[in-house]
This record gives structure tokens, sequence and C-alpha cells, in this order.
């Protein structure tokens, strides 16, 4: 069910459960701002959620509310953990669901990073 990104942050959301430790994730990178975590319902060979340490609803949320430095590293660490799983060559894609219309269903932002397999074209 798609989520309505306008509600305040829902503490109990499965993301922030998961940055508090009450529930296990597959870490795949970590720093002071950022986590990132295989998906656990994999659509291709290469899916990590990067997710900003900070209560941020949505990317809607994020890129209007969080610091240089949150935002800073968030982009770095994406392109950082993208590198290193060896997907520069031959490419990966990138995607932020927002809202309903974006078929967003859980509200903390995440980046989803998509590789390992030729991905087809965007809306197929
Ligand atoms: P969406 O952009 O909000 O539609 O993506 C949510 C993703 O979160 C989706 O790919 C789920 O498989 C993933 N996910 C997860 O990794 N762990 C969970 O406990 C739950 C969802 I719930």
């Amino acid at each position: 069910m798609p989520i309505d990104p306008t509600l305040p942050y829902d503490e109990g959301n499965i993301f922030a459960r998961i940055l508090r430790g009450e529930i296990p994730n597959k870490t795949v990178y970590e720093d002071e701002h950022v986590l990132a975590f295989h998906d656990i319902s994999p659509k291709a060979p290469t899916h990590v959620l990067v997710i900003p340490k900070g209560a941020y609803v949505s990317w809607d949320d994020f890129s209007s509310r969080a610091s240089d430095a949150e935002i800073g590293a968030y982009v770095r660490a994406i392109g950082l953990i993208a590198r290193e799983a060896g997907l520069v060559e031959p490419g990966y894609r990138l995607l932020a669901n927002v809202g309903e219309d974006g078929g967003q269903e859980v509200p903390h932002l995440h980046v989803h990073i998509f590789g390992g397999k030729p991905l087809g074209p965007m809306l197929a």
C-alpha cells in the first residue's frame, strides 16, 4: 500500500526498526549518516537499499530538510556502494519511489540500487 509522504515520520516503520537494531539486516555499508543493506526481496542479482539514518519520510522530505552534510554523505555513499559492488561497468540503476503515484511502500527514504543484469527500459 503506497504511503502518503506528507504524513509525519512514523518511528514504528520497518526501516526505523532496522536502524534501532530491533530487526536484523544484511548490512553492506554504514557510516555516521547512512546505512545500506540487501533488499529482503531482491528484484535483481544486486538489490541494495540505501537509507539516511535521520528520520526522513521521503526524497521530498530529505531534500528539503536534511543538512548539506547528510545529503553529501548520502549521495557519496550511494556512489561508493555501487562502485565497490563492481556495478559501474556494465552499469546499474538508482530508484527512489516517492508517495502514492511513485509506489513508495516504506515511509523512510530509501534509494534502491539495482544491478548485475541488463535492466531493460525504465518503465517497461
Ligand atoms: P518501496 O520503494 O517503498 O516500494 O520499496 C520498499 C522495499 O523495501 C521493497 O523492495 C521491499 O522488498 C523492501 N523491504 C525490505 O528490504 N525489508 C523489509 O522488511 C520490508 C521491505 I517490509
